[in-house]
Parts: structure tokens; sequence; C-alpha cells
């Protein structure tokens, strides 16, 4: 027994002088000091020793044990503060991290595709301000004092006549105040209203583009339009152009594109109607040219709008438009 205890001590001390990381360590301490280890079994058998070997053997397995303990620590302590003798020990076999890669939210998504189909049709892409003046924002699209759409219900008032923009559309003012005909811009950006509900936010975004030049139709209009909805849903899907209203075009149209859910046959998204409303669009109306200065007999041109998180939501078939704005990394990963 004193033989058999003499060499675990001694074979113990010789493998963990040799030990150099930390899984070996913990390896050494399952064999050796673990509740079926080797020490542990060997000091076991004590009780089935004679009553006058068992005091001696007891205590010699006892100096063996603390021996063992107190080298042990010294050990892990070399381990832990890396200099052991060749060196900190390197895992080369540890799988590398991961590095996770960033990407577009779905909103900034669309809202390149947008653009870049325009930029592909000769469109520049132009930005301005959030906060605006009233003046950009209402006056000069030809929207009075007076105009429901002014309501403080609708809009955000920084101060009497600074605004948080409603639209894109005072950008494009900006330009013509700045650059005669030929224009052709398209202007994406935030936009803010006081509306808060399931399917409304108070910031969302949209993309409006305008074209003025000599003898631009309406027929211009059509064409450029049908072919970035083609572009956009498809060569196959089915356009239709409503007449509408809009204080600063005449005439106004609302653009619908047959459903890309149920391919028309009627479904929730689209009302159980086969369509749903995309732009809105028309002629700019005579009245906003007063404003930037462009003369309303010699040019002519066509504006348009859109909002982005419901061409997003149409795109990827998604029917809360909340998920666009939480942040929420399950959501935002799948893009
Ligand atoms: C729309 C619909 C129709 C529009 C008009 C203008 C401007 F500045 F040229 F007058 N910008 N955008 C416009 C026209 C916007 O959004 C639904």
């Amino acid at each position: 027994m004193k033989e058999q205890l003499l060499k675990l001590e001694k074979k113990a001390f010789e493998e963990l002088q040799a030990i150099r990381a930390d899984y070996e360590l913990e390896n050494f301490r399952i064999r050796f000091l673990g509740k079926k280890g080797l020490l542990t079994s060997l000091m076991k058998k004590i009780g089935n020793l004679s009553p006058d070997e068992r005091p001696r053997i007891g205590k010699l397995a006892n100096i063996a044990r603390n021996n063992l303990l107190k080298f042990f620590e010294e050990t892990r302590e070399r381990i832990l503060s890396g200099d052991s003798d060749e060196g900190s020990f390197q895992d080369v076999t540890l799988p590398g991290r991961e590095q996770a890669l960033g990407h577009f939210h779905p909103i900034t998504l669309m809202i390149k595709e947008v653009c870049r189909i325009f930029y592909g049709m000769g469109f520049r892409v132009v930005k301005g301000p959030d906060v605006e003046l009233d003046y950009y924002n209402f006056e000069a699209l030809n929207i009075p004092r007076d105009h429901p759409a002014r309501d403080m219900q609708d809009t955000f008032y920084i101060s009497q006549n600074v605004v948080l923009r409603t639209h894109t559309s005072p950008i494009q003012i900006r330009i013509m105040e700045n650059q005669k005909p030929p224009v052709s811009i398209i202007a994406p950006g935030k936009v803010y209203r006081r509306d808060s509900d399931v399917s409304h936010t108070p910031m969302f975004h949209q993309v409006e583009g305008l074209l003025v030049d000599k003898h631009v139709t309406f027929g211009d209009l059509k064409g450029t339009l049908i072919s970035f909805l083609h572009r956009m849903f498809g060569a196959e899907t089915r356009i239709r152009f409503r007449p509408s209203f809009f204080p600063f075009t005449e005439p106004s149209a609302e653009i619908d594109i047959e459903c890309v859910i149920c391919r028309g046959k009627g479904c929730r998204t689209c009302s159980h109607t086969g369509w749903l409303e995309i732009l809105g669009a028309g002629m700019v109306d005579p009245e906003v040219y007063g404003f930037v200065d462009y003369d309303p007999e010699v040019y002519s041109g066509f504006a348009f709008g859109m909002g982005i998180e419901r061409i997003a939501m149409l795109r990827y078939g998604i029917n809360d438009i909340q998920l666009f704005f939480k942040n929420d990394m399950r959501f935002l990963s799948q893009f």
C-alpha cells in the first residue's frame, strides 16, 4: 500500500510538470483527484486495512494528497499566468470567432433599388433637409394656408414657419429654384406626419421624382412610370391609371399595379379588388412654376411620388409596417 502510494505520487508529480494547457490540467484533476480518481480510489482502500496499519498509511496518504493538491494549485497558477517555460500555449484546434457581416436595412435596400432604376433612365439622385421651411413644404407647392394638409393634426411644427417635411417635394422646389430646365431628379428621404397606429408610423420614407423640359407630355409620364413599375415588379405586371387630385399637379393620377400577392384574383392585401395603389403622379401645375420662375408657356413636366414602406411590404411579403422600426435582429437578418 505504501509503495502504491509513493508510485502514484511520483507519477502524478511527473505528469503535472509536463502540463502546458488548462484542458490537460482538467484531465489530470479528473484522473487523479476526481471522485473516481486514482488517489481517491486508493484512499478508499485504507478502510480495509488492519487497525494497526490504518493510522500510519492514513497519515502517509494525507501527506501525499496535500502535496499533490499544493503542486496542482501551483501548476494551475503557472498555466493561468501563461508563463510556462515554453511560453503560453495556443490551442490551434479551437474554432475561430465568427465575424458576422452587417447589411443594409430593407428600407435602404428598396430606396437604393428605386433610385438605381431611375438613375438608369437619366434621373439624378438629390437630397434635402428633413427640417423645412413652411414655404418649401407647402406654399411653393400650391398648398395654401387654409389647406387641410397643413392641419396641426397632420404636420409636426417646429415653429410657425418651420416644419418636419411631410413629403420630399420641397427638395424638388429647391432644385428648380437653382437650376433651369432640363431637370430630371429623384428625391429619396424620410418624411414625417402626425399619424401613429397599426398601419401608420410618424416617420416613413418616400421617393419622389420630377422631370421638366420643353414638350414634356402625359405620355412621357406614362412611359417612364410603366417602365419603372415593370422593372420593379416584373414585366408581366398589369398597370392602371386612375384620375386623382394633388394641389401641385394638374392633371393628376394614381397608379395601381395588379396585386402581387394574388395576381389580381382578389385577397386581403388588395381588399379583394385585385389592385394595389402604388404611385401618385401628375403634370406639374403651372402655379408651381410661378414660385420657381419657370415659364409655363415654354416648359412642362411631370412629377410622381411613392411610399417606400408600402413597396417594401409588397416586395418582401411583410404585413406589419412596425417591423421596419423595431430593429429586431430576427427580422432584419432575413434581408
Ligand atoms: C406626388 C404625386 C404627384 C410631386 C410634385 C412635385 C413638385 F415639386 F414638382 F411639384 N414633387 N412631387 C408629386 C406629384 C408627388 O406624390 C404622391
